[in-house]
């Protein structure tokens, strides 16, 4: 009792999770009971743990070969079904900066997550770790610190340590209040502490309330308020309850696997995410052309009127590079197919389009129709042959229902499925010469509870607890849990059907085209961007939904998922004129820019609308394609070093308070700050500016900011970017496509420093190539700007630059009007300086961007 008096209401830990208990029940369970005004239900809980309560021993630590390990036994039963009485921890000192600590039955062999931990980079051979160590015996506990100040920045004594079969829990409590990270869900950059309950489980869902959606990320990150950071990751892919709450604490719960615990030390944010990325794989290298502006909608009915869509877009000079099909192509809704009537042309329709420079991409769904008459549909026929699709509990094929009605689900963590699934698409390519797949419906959804025939009534489909899963049910709109996968049960596997179609899709592609694939993926696991991007599913035409797409892009960088974007006007419901043309703006800055539309809707073509409108859609279509060379590399530096694209304000300004929570701005890299409108009839908006000086990208203005928000003018026309001081952005005439865009010459945007200077760079190769990093097949220049002049340097050539030319440059912070510019040793005569914005122009250049070139002025 008196215990149970010194609990605060904020550090209550739940002792009730798996189920509502009565007074005697919790008390049973030797834990406090305390109720609370009705007011407060999804506040602290009723039922908690007191100080001290039984547990696990640890046995004494022995050093192994990667660290050290112990044995923690119960000696007491825990209130819980089927208790794991004795485990084994492992703790792993892998590098200076990453502490990995694994909880599993050394009696029995659990499931356990297949990352190719083969991946895994860092330097294993330190002794100099950022952290130490410190184990409670008993009850057991261990709690991490940061080295250098010792903070404590994981504690699991707060709460008992839970591990039965169908049941594992783990308390910490959190060293700040400012955590990011547990995706999917429907939230700001920065969660809700007071009493947040998150569920991750692979849900067909659109974005909205706390519900869990497509994806899942057992990953957060923590500000630690001085400006370092540290993260931690679950390795687990069972459904699983992740517990925020005020003290602050978090707590995981999951229903199964092993606990396997990853804590990166940073100890800036920048390098968590590069810590995270080296246990679950640094993002593919998109195609140039991926980069480029997307149609799609749900509705064009037949290639005469996808056709007409791409024609209406050239006649109305908006780039376009790719255009998509959804559902609408298919024979009867079934994938590898298309409609003999509406459809009969595809082929030709698509190598039209490649003739304009274009690309192509359809909508993949996994479901495999199972009811067409026998021997009329190879993908069935042949995959029933083979064995690849997912098993009832009986053994025979699993039938769920999606579109095309009764449908099979490959099993992709079967390597006869990949073998399938690669000669299914190698066929329909030869046909339909596609350029990438849209991977929806792989949660994976189905429109039945399970299967068509239910699920049988077992612990895995009914299992002792689940967490609050939307549905309330595991199987809700998925297949039964009990069903059977090469690797294990679906029960453990849901969360992975995306990730394992996505890496199957992946390199089919690779296979069939031989060059660099595109692939877009609905649902989502740590790791997935190896293979896609990701794209936030349903989300609805509104402004509250607008302004969530930001977190939610910067969200899946912080995942190692750096080509994502919302659907452009949004899906759901139609859009107006100023929300779409707000929403372009926004859309040219996701790092993945696709305007997409549900069936029923008002159509959202930037066509569509009024003058005004399209000038305003089409200027900042043209904003991005003129970025494009700064936003290729940025994904190069995402490929090669784990950087971020789409970046928060706090992973570039970690030591500045302001930054913390900021998600209605963005930074692409390091160097450009995006201020979207976000809010109907806004034609202004409060924009923070980090210490230092940022210029306007649309005419060089400046803005020297202690740090302050700013009230900038943003008519309709207008979306705010600004260049940060000391930064060289590469930039390229706009083009119709990005096939055009690219020969065209190359710009320039300086933003001198305070002191003169500035640096940039790009990555350049033929955009399409496979693995042309990993061969030296590209091209890197550097460019700095000091002393009155801008010179390149190309570090390494491949021949990809040959040809090109810089047009021109914009020199920002020019104190004083040059009388000369010379390039190359040449006196220029078209340029102009602005005085009263301080910008040097320069114009007419061709200098070849495979040389050393140098621009200077002087007085
Ligand atoms: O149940 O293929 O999120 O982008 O247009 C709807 C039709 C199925 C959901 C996707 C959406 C797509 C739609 N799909």
């Amino acid at each position: 009792e008196a215990e149970c008096s010194r609990v605060t209401l904020e550090s209550r830990f739940d002792c009730a999770r798996d189920r509502v208990l009565s007074q005697t029940e919790c008390q049973g369970r030797g834990c406090c009971y305390a109720p609370l005004p009705q007011g407060l239900s999804g506040g602290p809980p009723w039922c908690f743990y007191p100080p001290s309560y039984s547990g696990y021993k640890m046995g004494p630590l022995t050093p192994t070969s990667r660290g050290q390990a112990a044995t923690l036994t119960r000696p007491t039963p825990s209130y819980l079904p089927r208790d794991i009485s004795k485990l084994r921890l492992e703790i792993l000192d892998e590098t200076e900066g990453r502490l990995h600590l694994t909880l599993k039955d050394p009696s029995s062999r659990r499931y356990e997550v297949p990352l190719s931990t083969a991946q895994s980079r860092g330097n294993t051979d330190t002794q100099d770790h950022q952290y130490v160590t410190e184990f409670q015996p008993d009850p057991f506990g261990f709690i991490v610190r940061r080295k250098s100040n010792g903070r404590v920045l994981v504690n699991t004594t707060v709460a008992p340590l839970l591990y039965a079969d169908q049941y594992l829990q783990l308390s910490t409590s959190l060293a700040s209040s400012l955590v990011s990270g547990l995706g999917e869900h429907y939230t700001p950059l920065s969660l809700d502490l007071n009493w947040t309950s998150l569920t991750l489980w692979n849900r067909d869902m659109a974005p909205h309330g706390d519900a869990n959606l497509y994806g899942s990320h057992p990953f957060y990150m923590v500000q630690e308020g001085d400006g370092q950071a540290h993260g931690v990751f679950l390795l687990n892919s069972n459904a699983m309850e992740v517990v925020l709450q005020p003290s602050p604490a978090l707590t995981w719960v999951t229903v199964g696997g092993i606990l396997d615990l990853y804590i990166f030390l940073g100890p800036d944010p920048q390098s968590v995410v590069r810590q995270y990325l080296q246990v679950i794989g640094y993002p593919m290298m998109p195609p140039y052309w991926s980069l480029g502006f997307h149609l799609c909608r749900w509705g064009y009915r037949s290639t005469n009127a996808t056709r007409e869509v791409v024609r209406r877009m050239h006649n109305a000079n908006f780039p376009l590079d790719v255009q998509w099909n959804d559902l609408d192509y298919a024979d009867k809704r079934r994938v590898f197919t298309f409609d003999p009537q509406r459809f009969v042309d595809l082929p030709d329709m698509v190598k039209e389009f490649h003739q304009k420079g274009m690309k192509y991409i359809l909508i993949l769904d996994p479901g495999i129709s199972s009811t067409s008459p026998p021997g009329t549909y190879p993908p069935f026929d042949e995959g029933q042959r083979r064995g690849v699709f997912i098993r009832n509990s009986t053994g025979q094929t699993l039938i769920g229902k999606v579109w095309p009605g009764p449908t099979a689900f490959p099993d992709f963590t079967n390597p006869e499925t990949q073998s399938w699934w690669e000669d299914c698409i190698r066929e329909f390519h030869s046909r339909v010469p596609l350029d990438g797949l849209w991977l929806d419906m792989n949660e994976p959804a189905s429109f039945v509870q399970g299967s068509v025939e239910g699920c049988p009534d077992s612990d895995l489909d009914s299992p002792p607890y689940s967490p609050p899963v939307i549905g309330g049910q595991l199987n809700t709109g998925t297949l039964c849990m009990s069903a059977q996968q090469n690797l294990s049960t679906h029960y453990n596997l849901h969360n992975l059907y995306g990730l394992t179609e996505a890496s199957a899709t992946h390199s089919a592609l690779v296979k069939v085209r031989g060059s660099r694939p595109f692939v877009l993926s609905r649902s989502s696991f740590p790791g997935i961007g190896r293979f896609s991007g990701v794209w936030t599913g349903d989300v609805r035409s509104d402004w509250e939904q607008l302004r969530y797409s930001i977190p939610a892009v910067l969200l899946f960088g912080l995942f190692g998922v750096p080509l994502v974007g919302a659907d452009v006007c949004g899906f759901g419901g139609d859009t107006t004129e100023e929300l779409c043309v707000r929403w372009t703006q926004l859309g040219a800055f996701y790092p993945f820019m696709r305007n997409h539309n549900d069936k029923p809707n008002a159509p959202q073509e930037p066509y569509v609308f009024g003058q005004e409108a399209q000038t305003a859609m089409r200027s900042a279509v043209m904003l991005r394609y003129s970025l494009l060379p700064f936003l290729y590399t940025l994904f190069y530096h995402a490929h090669t070093s784990a950087d971020t694209v789409a970046t928060p304000l706090f992973l570039q300004f970690p030591s500045d308070p302001n930054c913390q929570t900021i998600d209605r701005q963005f930074l692409w890299g390091s160097s450009l700050l995006v201020s979207p409108v976000l809010e109907q009839g806004a034609v202004e908006l409060a924009a923070y500016l980090p210490p230092g000086t940022w210029y306007s990208l649309h005419n060089g203005q400046p803005f020297y900011s202690k740090g302050q928000y700013l009230l900038l003018p943003a008519p309709l026309d207008t979306i705010n970017v600004h260049v940060r001081e000391g930064h060289i952005i590469p930039q390229q005439e706009p083009g119709l496509t990005t096939s055009a865009s690219r020969s065209n010459p190359f710009l320039l945007t300086v933003a001198l420093s305070a002191g003169g200077w500035a640096w940039g760079d790009l990555f350049w190769d033929d955009g399409d190539s496979l693995d042309t990093f990993q061969r030296g097949d590209y091209s890197y220049v550097i460019f700095i700007a000091g002393q009155s002049q801008v010179m390149s340097d190309p570090l390494s050539q491949n021949g990809a630059l040959d040809g090109l030319v810089l047009g021109g440059l914009r020199v920002f912070g020019v104190p004083s009007p040059p009388r000369y510019v010379w390039a190359n040793g040449k006196k220029v005569w078209d340029f102009s300086y602005q005085t009263d914005t301080k910008v040097l122009t320069v114009t007419s250049l061709a200098l070849p961007m495979s040389e050393v070139f140098e621009v200077l002025w002087t007085l």
